[in-house]
């Protein structure tokens, strides 16, 4: 019998290796499940052939999703770079290394933590470190555009903590007076400023004026525009806030997961002695996580080298640029934009007012056209979160797919066709022709085609 010998390990290239590695991933999934493999394909084809608006997210660049699904899943690696407490830690050390570097780098950070499961697992992280149970925060209320983990009461955030909320004034801005007022008259010892229906630049100085003021910690939430941050496109909150977190699949195109960030405020001492720094590292392991997802820190690290990169900056300019032309192309077309436009990818449009349809009719009428919004509270909404009376597009997926204003006014000429067009037959439901919906539907196909996200064919 002939034996062929492996090639020694060092001999066959890195690329090949993972080429044949996924190659027989897929020969393997082909084989032995045939409905998954169709359902990963299916996904493929649908997010190549719609127009993705919804704000919070975005295509994750593929070298991401391959470094997310690699090998370093099989890792248990409890601890950190250098102290584990599990053997088979050699490359997973270099990574996370690799990715804690990169994130200093990229967010002009003296300490970054790149093991969050998630951005709401990271503002657990900062509560539970510094607060006691019942303690009262400060964040933006859910329904004035708020997230979750910033005190809602449906969250573990609002359940542990004794959670108030600040709202938007009627012109749809954040007024800081009412935060001030609010934080006199609640002495929270941690405000949170961060939003996810926000369309204007926060002033993280007059936050942080105002959690001084109340001796409050500030947490500065940046998940929906960490991209801009990156690139100079929206003031940093890192040394300003006390702590800085976000995920790293919106405006970072990554793989889902969360940061903690630190600025000038690393190395502060706490009340017990150790900086907070210290506190945040153990806030994340032990305290509140176990192992860390290994393979979604190699995805993190990817994408936090890929916005030094060529083409990011430029990427989160024509976020700003589309999302500002796609809200005067609305304005135009007498539709109703909260706050009159945008300063970053948002823009939250009042659909009932502008069309008499509520958010969820606008919403699904749009989807079934293959273009993906979602529902949105207004100021002063009579509806609830699940109905809303308006609508939030996102341009972060236009920005991925290279799209310039001609392409924006087509999506204005045709989101306003379609909301004119859908005739409400009661808060949740309506009606739509059919041969509007078959036309928009193939154009928004063609126009998607035309401008594919790099690397989704
Ligand atoms: N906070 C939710 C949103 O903005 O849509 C999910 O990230």
């Amino acid at each position: 019998m002939t034996h062929v010998a492996d090639p020694p390990l060092a001999a066959t290239r890195p690329a090949a290796r993972l080429s044949a590695f996924y190659a027989d991933a897929v020969g393997d999934l082909e084989a032995s499940d045939p409905a998954l493999l169709h359902l990963l394909g299916d996904e493929l084809v649908r997010q190549r052939d719609t127009l993705a608006l919804v704000a919070s997210c975005s295509p994750a660049r593929p070298a991401a999703l391959l470094a997310e699904g690699s090998a370093f899943a099989n890792v248990t690696a409890e601890g950190y770079p250098g102290r584990r407490f599990h053997a088979g830690c050699v490359n997973v050390d270099k990574v996370e290394q690799l990715a804690i570097d990169r994130a200093v780098l990229a967010f002009g950070a003296r300490y970054a933590n790149v093991q969050p499961h998630s951005a709401s697992t990271a503002n657990q992280v900062v509560m539970t470190s510094l607060l006691e149970p019942h303690d009262p925060i400060l964040g933006l209320d859910l329904d004035a555009g708020g997230h979750l983990s910033h005190g809602a009461p449906v969250n573990v955030s609002g359940r542990v903590f004794t959670a108030y909320g600040y709202g938007l004034g009627p012109d749809g801005l954040i007024d800081y007076d009412e935060v001030r007022a609010k934080a006199r008259a609640h002495r929270p010892r941690l405000i949170i400023a961060g939003t996810t229906a926000y369309p204007r630049v926060l002033d993280w100085a007059a936050f942080r004026e105002i959690a001084d003021e109340v001796g409050a910690y500030l947490l500065a939430d940046i998940s929906h525009i960490a991209g801009l941050v990156v690139a100079g496109l929206h003031p940093s909150p890192i040394d300003h806030a006390h702590v800085v977190t976000t995920c790293t699949h919106k405006q970072l195109y990554g793989p889902r997961g969360g940061l903690v960030l630190l600025g000038e405020s690393a190395d502060l001492r706490l009340p017990g002695g150790r900086t907070l720094a210290q506190t945040m590292q153990s806030g994340v392991f032990p305290l509140m996580q176990g192992a860390p997802i290994v393979n979604s820190i190699a995805g993190k690290a990817y994408a936090l080298g890929a916005v030094t990169g060529p083409g990011f900056t430029e990427t989160m300019g024509r976020i700003r640029s589309l999302a500002a032309a796609l809200a005067a192309e609305l304005v135009t077309r007498g539709v109703r934009v909260i706050s009159g436009g945008t300063d970053n990818h948002i823009v939250v449009a009042d659909v009932l007012s502008s069309f008499g349809i509520t958010g969820i009719n606008a919403e699904k009428a749009l989807e079934e056209c293959g273009v993906l919004v979602n529902k949105n509270r207004i100021v002063g909404d009579a509806h609830p979160a699940q109905v809303a009376s308006g609508v939030r597009f996102g341009s972060n997926g236009m920005a991925a797919r290279e799209f310039d204003t001609d392409d924006v006014t087509r999506v204005a000429d045709l989101v306003v066709e379609v909301l004119t067009a859908t005739r409400a037959t009661s808060n949740t439901t309506y009606e739509l022709p059919a041969e509007l919906r078959e036309r928009t539907a193939a154009l928004v196909r063609e126009m998607c085609r035309r401008r594919p996200v790099a690397g989704y064919r």
